[in-house]
Formats: structure tokens, sequence, C-alpha cells
């Protein structure tokens, strides 16, 4: 295999093994905006895809799908618990979300983190070819902009934060605070969220390697900020991420989709109002802050639950990690009291599974959906409220959004705004979304609806591009005009 023009380096394959009750094993696409983003930049040139198969111990050839080269990363069970479980999982994702539970701090954990990263970056300087660019996402990956640009210097290097990157105060409790800063300034260009994000990145540059960034503020996409570092100028800024905005509006629009949605609240016996949560089953997204806030419309009487339902759609996560285990059980418990206090024989108040989804069964609640919950304590910017108004193209339906959502910035003008910790304010929000005359569902989702359509996932990687290797950039846009 020749060496690749475009990589991707994830934690994750963008493919899934399937164990097949034959025994035999069987490649399946994992479904995931970040591939449908990527595949024209991918596919357009001699594109990889570098990242760990989903399974430890698993010794894999790198092979071919569909014309992309997939390079897996074999993980050790220790590398598991250590590295993925461990510091990315109960370190860094706490840490970054606001400390809200506390992050676990283990040298052990730290040190697997190193071992990990230093792999990914051996086979992304493996793979790729001279002049290569090289697109690191997300924050298991810190340290490999650093080790890669150490073995390979020929390599244009981005990297992308999908979570928020912390307020300093709780970046400095890391006791690797520098290191992890030193990886990231190994890349040309530093993507995150949200302006606030890249301008806590530019002062630690400042405070912790005692370099000299740029003061002006950073403006999403074309305004990024810079700091010089070790004879480069690299360059930091703020891309909100997106969705296959058309793919979802198409899909919401097929007849197969429509009569599933019907047949869904019939189902449920037709309820007047149905309220739709979907979430990966964890602690940041404040699933329990919706329950709680429906609980007490129920029990104060401003809500009858003869007119509502809710569905919430907990997607499987992390089922390892102990803070994970304590959410579960209480979000389930939650449930339960719900239904049992509120609901009668076939009429449950909360659908609740705990599940995955495929996408078309996903859209179809969607657009069965009168009211869209998400109400995350933090989130650096949440797809399923850009996908639920991606789907409603006939312009009814509500969004409750939390101003803690990085998605929140694109969405406060159409969105029924909540801060999660405020629970009467999110009752208060959850009644008024339930009670909404049409024509204000209608004025404030037809400017969802256009912020969403005009601000696709496209757009997201094509702005990062622009800075990191303008040339690819040009060439697939004008492709897709
Ligand atoms: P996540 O924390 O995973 O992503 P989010 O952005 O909401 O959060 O994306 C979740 C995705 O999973 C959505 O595409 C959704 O459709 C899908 N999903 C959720 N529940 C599902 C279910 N039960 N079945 C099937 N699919 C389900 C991280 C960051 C986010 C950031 C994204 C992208 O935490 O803040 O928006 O990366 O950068």
């Amino acid at each position: 295999m020749d060496g690749a023009d475009f990589l991707v380096v994830a934690n994750r394959l963008p493919v899934d093994l399937d164990q097949l009750d034959d025994g035999t094993q069987r490649w399946r696409p994992s479904p995931g905006g970040l591939v449908s983003a990527l595949e024209p930049f991918l596919r357009g040139r001699h594109g990889a895809w570098v990242g760990w198969p989903g399974r430890a111990d698993m010794d894999l050839a790198p092979f071919e799908d569909k014309g992309l080269a997939i390079h897996p990363v074999k993980l050790s069970h220790a590398e598991v618990r250590d590295y993925y479980e461990g510091f990315s999982n109960a370190t860094l994702w706490p840490l970054y979300h606001d400390v809200v539970v506390p992050p676990v701090f283990k040298k052990s954990w730290w040190d697997s983190y190193v071992a990990v990263n230093q792999r990914f970056a051996d086979a992304a300087a493996a793979a790729a070819a001279k002049g290569a660019t090289v697109w690191v996402q997300d924050y298991q990956l810190q340290l490999v902009p650093a080790m890669l640009r150490e073995q390979r210097p020929d390599l244009r290097i981005g990297f992308f934060l999908h979570i928020p990157f912390p307020p300093v105060e709780l970046f400095m409790q890391l006791p690797w605070r520098t290191e992890l800063v030193r990886g990231l300034l190994g890349a040309d260009v530093i993507g995150f969220q949200m302006p606030q994000g890249a301008q806590n990145f530019l002062w630690l540059a400042g405070r912790l390697l005692g370099l000299e960034p740029t003061k002006a503020a950073v403006r999403v996409r074309n305004r990024p900020g810079s700091v010089p570092f070790d004879g480069r100028q690299v360059r930091v800024g703020a891309f909100p991420i997106s969705i296959d905005a058309a793919g979802f509006d198409e899909l919401a629009q097929s007849p197969r989709t429509t009569d599933r949605a019907q047949q869904i609240r019939s189902d449920m016996g037709n309820p007047r109002r149905l309220l739709l949560g979907v979430d990966r089953l964890d602690y940041t997204k404040g699933i329990d802050v919706r329950l709680r806030a429906l609980r007490e419309l129920l029990a104060s009487g401003r809500v009858d639950p003869e007119s509502v339902a809710m569905v919430q759609l907990a997607i499987p996560s992390r089922e390892r990690v102990g803070q994970y285990q304590a959410m579960r059980r209480s979000i389930e418990e939650q449930v339960g009291q719900l239904n049992g206090d509120f609901g009668r024989v076939g009429r449950p108040i909360v659908h609740y599974l705990h599940q995955s989804m495929d996408r078309d069964e996903l859209v179809a609640l969607y657009s069965a959906a009168d009211v869209m919950v998400v109400t995350p304590l933090r989130d650096g910017m949440n797809l399923v409220c850009k996908e639920y108004v991606a789907t409603r193209h006939g312009l009814d339906g509500a969004l409750v959004l939390s101003e803690f959502a990085g998605a929140a910035a694109e969405l406060a003008e159409g969105a029924l705004l909540v801060n999660p910790h405020d629970l009467d304010g999110v009752a208060d929000a959850l009644e008024q979304a339930l009670t909404m005359d049409p024509e204000q569902e209608r004025k404030r989702m037809r400017t969802l609806h256009r912020q969403v359509m005009t601000h696709d996932v496209g757009l997201w990687a094509r702005s990062f591009l622009d800075f990191l290797d303008p040339s690819a950039a040009t060439a697939t846009s004008a492709e897709a005009v």
C-alpha cells in the first residue's frame, strides 16, 4: 500500500467488527457524522484512517475498505482500562466537562495514555505519504500532534477537539497540563468547538510555556488566533461542528419515515404532545434534569399525565466506568418512579430505551416528537438538537436547549434556552414548549431550520481545512458545486 495523502487519526475506526452467530466476523460501516463529513476528502485523494477497532487485543493487518486504507491500532486489555476507560474517560472527560463528577488523576493511567498516543503517532507516521495532511481527532489523542511532528516534520498536522476545552483554572488541576499543551502545539492548526476554548488554550500556552499568543478575540471559522512555537506559527481557532443536514432533511421527508412516525405515535396511544430525549447515557447530558422537571410539572398539576408522553433514548456508553454505572441506576430509578406515580396500564409516561438505534428509526422518532429536550450540564456542541431541527421540514416542533451546549450559540434565537441547574426554569421552558401555539413554533423553527441547513458538517470540514490544507478545501468545495 502506498502512503496516503490525507489521513484521519481517531480513537475509533470508521468501521465496526461484527461477531456473527456462526462465529465469523464482518466489518460494518459505523455511521457517524465525522465519517460522512470527511468522506469527500478521504475518497477524493488517497485517504487513510488510523484508529482502534473497539476491542482489546486484536491483531489486524491494514486493509482497504471501499478505497479507504484502514490502519487498525491494537490496544491490550490493560490499555483499554488505563488509556481509554481511565485517563480518557475518568480523567479528561470529567475535567473537560466542568468537573461534573470528580476527575481521577492516576500516574499509571497517564503512562498508558502516553504509550498509546505514541502508537497512534507511529502508525500515522508509517501510513502517510511525503507532505501528507493528517487530521487528528479528539481528547484521547492530544499528544499525537507533537509525537507525529517529531518523526515527520514534512506533514501538515491538524487537531480538532470535539469536547469543550475547560476554563483555565480547571485545566490547571491536571498534573500533566504542560505536556498536553506541548502535545497539541505539534499541530499547525488546533480547532475547538467554541471561541472560548481557543481563547483558553491560547492563554495557557502563554502561561505554561511562556509563549506570546495573539490577543485579538477569536471568532468562529475565519478569525483564528495564533501562537508562535518552535519556529512555526500555530493557528488556534473555533470551528463549530455540525451534521449532514441535507441527509437528515431528505430522510425525514421520505414517506417511509412519515408513516413510521405516525405509527410510533399511535403505538403510544396518540399522546397530545410527545417529548423526546436522545443521548449517549452520560452524566454530562443532564437526562436526570429533564426527568425531574417533568416530574415537577406532573406533580404540581401544571401538565396532565393523560396529555403527554416522553421517549428517552439512551445509547449504552462506557459501561465499565464506575461513574456511568451509578448514573444509569439513578436514571432508571427516576423513570420507574415517574411511571409508577403518573402512568397507567398501557400508558407509561416515559418510554425508556437503553439501546442503540439505526438512523431510519431515529429520524422517525425525531419526526414524531413535538418537543425535543436537550439539557446537558456541559456539551462540546451537541449534534442531537441539530439533527432534530434538520428533520422539521414542516417547521413544527419546539426545542428546549441547555445554554451550556456549544450549539446554544448558534440556536439561541429559535430555541427555548435553559440553565440545567435551574430546575424551575427547565420546568417553565418545558411547559412553554408543551403549550406553544403553532404560529410561535413555526416562527422559531424557521429560524432554527435555516441556521442548521446552511451550517452543515461540510462547512465545518472545509473551514478547518481552509487553514490546514487550502488546496484540499478548495478542490472539494468546487466538486460539491
Ligand atoms: P457525543 O457526546 O456523543 O459527541 P452528540 O453530539 O449529541 O454527543 O452526538 C451523539 C450522536 O449519537 C448523534 O449523532 C446521535 O444521533 C447519536 N445517538 C445518540 N443516541 C443514540 C441512540 N440511542 N441510537 C443511535 N444513535 C444515537 C461528542 C461531543 C459533542 C459533539 C460531538 C461531535 O460530546 O458535544 O457535538 O462529539 O463533535
